[in-house]
């Protein structure tokens, strides 16, 4: 018997159309057309059940409360498929996957995220590779992780990042390298691949209060410190390099101390696309340091906003937060780099 699998549509350009006012989903289209494609009845393809979400979502579009559905619909299917693929909207999906290998724990079987930059009606379209690939790999292989598939390779969903608007290769994952790549053949490069669990836990995010800073020079963080309220849980900062802010400013460190003394955690990420923060290689960290700053490492901001939405929302004290924070918890961040 044939391997099956979930293919749940959530939206963007994928499954667009063209209409008076742009490219936008239309309902019932998508599943209409993969039925009726001999392709997507060949041997090779999966057997498939086909959820379709209402609305259909332009990805820019998307909510903790999206991301909540989209976790909740794998965990109540998870046992009666032997992978899923989402088809989601390029310009979040980055962040969904991170969402999602966090809501996540201990899988036994891929959660493939996948789209396309040219809607599937247009002849040029990446779509029909990009799907075809992500539901073969659901069925037959064993990654349990949530990864994202586009353009040729399989990347882990919480290393991944958008990196352009117009080219078909459009994720990279700038500092883990891929989990498999496909050419003639489907290479896995095992090593890299997570390994097996045994029980799938669910948990869904809160949704917190969470801001991202990125720094520029000539920032003028006195606009920034009315943003530190109690209600602020967490702030991701986009620091230059090593994980460095100017510091000839009075105001950045009322802006720190503020959230120091609100309990706001501060997470340091670098902007570099490559790389890792270090706390403490340069004076111009020495703020951070002293503010109480949480490391990022290597995460990608995806990862780092949505690992916070995540330890927000489990019963964890401040102290196990901070520690879970600057751990590799689902392969999302290395120390040693
Ligand atoms: N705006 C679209 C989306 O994210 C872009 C795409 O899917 N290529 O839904």
């Amino acid at each position: 018997m044939k391997n099956r699998i979930c293919i749940i549509y959530t939206g963007g350009t994928i499954g667009m159309k063209e209409t008076p006012y742009g490219y936008a989903p239309v309902p019932g289209y998508m599943e209409k057309t993969l039925r009726s494609m001999q392709e997507f009845k060949e041997a090779e393809v999966p057997d498939y059940d086909f959820i379709e979400y209402a609305p259909l979502l332009d990805s820019s579009n998307i909510t903790v409360e999206n991301w909540n559905q989209i976790g909740k619909d794998i965990r109540e299917r998870y046992c009666d498929y032997d992978g899923f693929v989402v088809m989601h909207g390029t310009d979040t999906m980055a962040y969904t996957a991170s969402a999602l290998s966090f809501m996540l724990q201990g899988l036994s079987k891929p959660i493939i995220l996948t789209g396309s930059q040219i809607p599937l009606c247009k002849v040029r379209s990446d779509a029909r590779e990009n799907l075809i690939t992500s539901m073969i790999i659901a069925a037959e292989y064993s990654i349990p992780e949530v990864c994202i598939y586009f353009g040729g390779k399989l990347i882990r969903g919480n290393r991944s990042t958008k990196v352009s608007s117009d080219m078909l290769i459009a994720f990279d994952s700038p500092n883990y390298g891929p989990l498999a790549e496909a050419g003639v053949n489907i290479t896995l490069h095992q090593k890299r691949i997570r390994a097996e669990s045994k029980e799938l836990t669910f948990c869904p995010f809160e949704n917190n209060q969470i801001a991202v800073l990125k720094i520029f020079p000539g920032i003028q963080f006195e606009i920034f410190e009315n943003i530190m309220t109690d209600k602020l849980k967490g702030i991701v900062i986009e620091a230059f390099g090593a994980g460095n802010i100017p510091q000839n400013d009075d105001s950045m460190i009322r802006m720190l101390q503020k959230a120091k003394s609100n309990g706001t955690y501060i997470i340091v990420c670098t902007q570099c696309p490559r790389g890792s923060a270090t706390i403490g290689q340069y004076e111009t960290s020495k703020h951070l340091a002293e503010a109480g700053a949480i490391c990022g490492f290597d995460m990608t901001v995806e990862a780092a906003v949505t690992k916070l939405y995540y330890l927000l929302s489990r019963q964890y004290e401040p102290k196990e937060i901070r520690i879970l924070m600057e751990s590799d918890i689902r392969g999302e961040l290395s120390r040693d780099v």
